[in-house]
């Protein structure tokens, strides 16, 4: 048996096309069913669907096989025991700094100001911060980043930005960019040994997907 962890939402539905050049169809949707483990066309593949941040947990456990995870989560994560060969070029977005429109953050760090800084990412925030030479005070956050400049918890955030609607909503502008996000296949390395002959055609139709080539059957 292989199994794939999946988290719903945007990375089950951008990963759905991709299983299906490998021949693989889910028999439910998960926003539909209440079940976490959801069967698939094929006898020998199964779906556990969990949080998207539980996912490399669950890989590096080898209590799934392999995963869809996006670089924010991996950054974050430890990644020991976790083979990464594949950028899915699925769920972008990117990782900035985002500070209320009246907030001049060029000024702030510029006078060596000390920032509390709000996210959920905070090796990622530590580490660009450190880079800049910008001090900080890092205030973990589970969600809603957005809302802690609003109430004064934060001087700025730490967040995923895609369309930016999410932050025009809560008049806050992007400051810095500090990096691209997309999601990225992760394997159990030692599934990928012991279940090499199940596991290597799925990952050869990823790769081919993703480079944009026909497979050939
Ligand atoms: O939502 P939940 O709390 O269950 O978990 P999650 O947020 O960890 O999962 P999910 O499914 O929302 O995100 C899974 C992965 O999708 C993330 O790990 C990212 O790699 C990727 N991704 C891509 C995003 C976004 N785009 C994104 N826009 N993840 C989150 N967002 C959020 C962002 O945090 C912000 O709150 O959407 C909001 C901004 O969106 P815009 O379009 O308004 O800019
Ligand atoms: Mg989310």
């Amino acid at each position: 048996m292989i199994t794939l962890a999946l988290s719903k939402g945007r990375i089950f539905e951008e990963t759905l096309p991709l299983l299906e050049k490998a021949g693989i169809v889910p028999s439910e949707d998960p926003e539909k069913s209440r079940k976490l483990i959801i069967g698939t066309n094929r006898a020998d593949v199964q779906i556990i669907i969990v949080r998207a941040t539980d996912v490399p947990t669950y890989v590096q456990h080898g209590a799934a096989d392999l995963g869809v995870a996006g670089k924010d989560v991996l950054i974050e994560h430890s990644g020991v025991g976790l083979y990464q060969p594949l950028d899915l070029a699925i769920a972008k977005c990117r990782l900035c700094v985002a500070a209320p429109e009246g907030f001049d953050y060029a000024s702030a760090v510029k006078q060596g100001a000390r920032l509390r800084i709000a996210t959920k990412y905070v090796n990622s925030a530590r580490e660009h911060f450190a880079n800049r030479g910008v001090h900080v005070d890092l205030i973990k956050l589970y969600g809603s980043m957005e809302l802690a400049p609003l109430v004064g918890l934060a001087d700025a955030i730490v967040d995923l930005v895609s369309t930016g609607s999410t932050l025009r909503a809560n008049k806050l502008v992007e400051v810095e960019e500090i990096c691209e996000i997309s999601s990225r296949l992760v394997v159990n390395q030692a599934a990928l040994k012991m279940k090499y002959e199940a596991l290597q055609p799925i990952l050869d139709v990823f790769t081919q997907a993703v480079a944009g080539e026909t497979v050939e059957n």
